[in-house]
């Protein structure tokens, strides 16, 4: 009697368990959060850097692929007057579908302060749309001190790679 009771216990926990597997997974490859849509992760100029000179160019580089339709993905970039001085559209690189930049215009005359960079994206990998915002500092009187904050892992992977590379140039202990 009891051992019947086990082998109905058995084959009910083990479906249950993979039902909570396959919910788990289900969630996790439905709607990945590594990497997070065609969320931007680094920028030129860099997420949160002072730079001396009023950039030009404004690109951004994400964690999918994008959808280069301009209603889909785009930026907008603000002057810290607070006007819209992006240029057009946003345009996707033909070399790196992570990759999309546009053409600002900033004011000569009140080059300085904090510019404000919005930017829409869709993914061309899952159409997952995301949209997010981050800011950079123009400084004429300033050098140029980046501050890595949302690109501290590939600050701390070029440190490896020149850790890595130096140490491989090293060479090597002569014994006598
Ligand atoms: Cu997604």
């Amino acid at each position: 009697m009891r051992t019947f009771y086990y082998r109905l216990q058995l084959p009910f926990a083990l479906l249950l368990s993979m039902g909570l597997v396959y919910l788990v997974t289900g969630t996790v490859s439905a709607h990945s959060t590594i990497p997070a849509h065609a969320k931007v992760n680094k920028a030129i100029p860099a997420i949160g850097s002072t730079v001396s000179q009023a950039p030009t160019t404004v690109t951004v580089f994400t964690l999918e692929n994008i959808n280069p339709d301009p209603n889909k993905s785009n930026l907008f970039v603000y002057s810290p007057a607070g006007d819209l001085i992006s240029q057009g559209n946003a345009k996707v690189s033909l070399t790196n579908p992570e990759e999309m930049s546009i053409a600002i215009k900033p004011d000569s005359a009140h080059p300085n302060g904090v510019y404000v960079v919005r930017w829409i994206t869709v993914s061309a990998l899952d159409g997952d749309p995301d949209q997010g915002a981050f800011v950079f500092t123009v400084n004429t009187g300033a050098v140029t001190t980046p501050t890595p904050v949302a690109t501290k892992t590939a600050s701390i992977g070029t440190m490896r790679k020149a850790v890595t590379q130096q140490s491989q140039d090293e060479e090597p202990i002569k014994r006598p």
